[in-house]
């Protein structure tokens, strides 16, 4: 999309929502790597008001339709619990913003889904941290929205993307990739695709797991990133989980690792130094302990147990998708820089080859607060 027919194509989608009073001004926000997001300024009263606005990337999501239903679905039964806990329903889940028209999303004449949430206001979303007390609330956050979904009827959910961690059909994909190597890049990175080539028994532990019934299906979020939960800047706790795109049955140790891939790090997930890149075993720890105390009670044994291959699986898994993307052409995620989904893929197997190394230690730990 030109840059001008988007903007077009922004006011468009603004015009076409509820939002409340006179319309001020719009911005691209945040550091999301699939939809596109704006900040959108409203105002009534002398009040600012600010929006949330997003084009559902509908390449990602073929239904945003039934995206939408299952936000809206989840939402409506996470505000049922924070009605009960005595909580704040405006600020601890996503409010949907519809459409002047009451839908969900609005589409537009090129086939664009628009969708808008109330903007949860006073809040900070860190890309980064090395606190570990923050880290442990984060983590507390994230087992407790599973633990407030256990009992969600998991089967009215749509799979808002086939096979989102099944790790065995990324792998298949990411040899495909090699074989077709559209952009002729394959040679430029042979190092890192030996290094997923080595893995491949790795990919099925977790899938195998689930297939003979050792582990559970449940509804999960599957994309536990530390800028997906929303801190309360009073208390600096998170206050509400977001991006929720995702959330369909999967697996809890995929949640607990795909945080840990992207927290648990000295360095940010696209850093082109890896000397700067380390496995954090201190923020491991914070990490276990929220978690578990924020899933209440609620994993079984073998889940507890494979919490650290959960780690090193959604590591790997996200790496290989990184590096599927730099050979595709980086079509996937948004990506701001020459090499960039390259970077990202290095930095994600540094951390697989140091958690590798701390295997024994990551075991420890979690024997120590299950
Ligand atoms: P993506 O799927 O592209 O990651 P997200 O839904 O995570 O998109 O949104 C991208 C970023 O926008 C978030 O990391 C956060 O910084 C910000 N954001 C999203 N929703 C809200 C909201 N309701 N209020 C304030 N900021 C938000
Ligand atoms: C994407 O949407 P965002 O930026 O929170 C991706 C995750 C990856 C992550 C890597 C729907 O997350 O699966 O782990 O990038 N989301 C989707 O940073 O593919
Ligand atoms: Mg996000």
């Amino acid at each position: 999309m030109s840059r001008a027919l988007c903007s077009e194509k922004i006011m468009d989608a603004i015009e076409n929502m509820s939002f409340k009073g006179q319309y001020l001004n719009h911005t691209s926000y945040g550091n999301g790597h699939i939809n596109d997001t704006y900040l959108v300024n409203f105002q009534k009263d002398e009040v600012v008001i600010p929006y949330i606005l997003q084009r559902i990337n509908h390449q990602i999501f073929k239904n945003p339709e039934a995206l939408m239903h299952n936000i809206v679905a989840v939402t409506s039964f996470l505000k049922e619990k924070i009605t009960l806990r005595g909580g704040d329903v405006n600020r601890e889940t996503l409010n949907v913003i519809p459409t002047k028209e009451g839908a969900f999303y609005y589409k537009d004449g090129l086939g664009n889904y628009w969708r808008s949430y109330a903007f949860l206001t006073d809040t900070i979303c860190y890309e980064i941290l090395d606190n570990p007390e923050l880290f442990y609330q984060s983590a507390y956050a994230f087992g407790n929205f599973q633990k407030l979904l256990s009992d969600y009827p998991a089967d009215t959910l749509s799979e808002t993307i086939p096979d989102f961690h099944n790790t065995p059909v990324r792998f298949q994909t990411f040899v495909e990739a090699v074989k077709a190597d559209v952009c002729g890049r394959a040679h430029l990175v042979q190092e890192e695709i030996n290094f997923v080539m080595e893995r491949e028994a790795f990919t099925h532990i977790l899938t195998d797991k689930l297939l003979k019934g050792d582990l559970p299906l449940r509804v999960t979020h599957n994309d536990t990133k530390l800028n997906n939960s929303m801190f309360d800047t009073a208390t600096n706790k998170p206050i509400c989980i977001i991006d929720l795109d995702t959330v369909m049955p999967g697996l809890s140790v995929n949640d607990f690792g795909d945080s840990i891939r992207f927290g648990a790090t000295t360095g940010a997930e696209d850093e082109p130094d890896l000397t700067k890149v380390n496995f954090d075993l201190n923020l491991f720890e914070s990490y276990t302990k929220g978690f578990l105390e924020g899933c209440g009670g609620n994993l079984t044994e073998e889940e507890i147990n494979m919490l650290p291959i959960g780690a090193m699986t959604m590591t790997l898994e996200c790496g290989m998708r990184f590096l599927t993307d730099y050979l595709q052409g980086d079509t996937y995620f948004h990506v701001h820089r020459d090499g960039h989904n390259l970077d990202r893929c290095r930095t994600q197997f540094k951390l697989v080859s140091d958690m590798e190394k701390h295997f024994d230690t990551m075991n420890q730990i979690i024997n120590k607060y299950r």
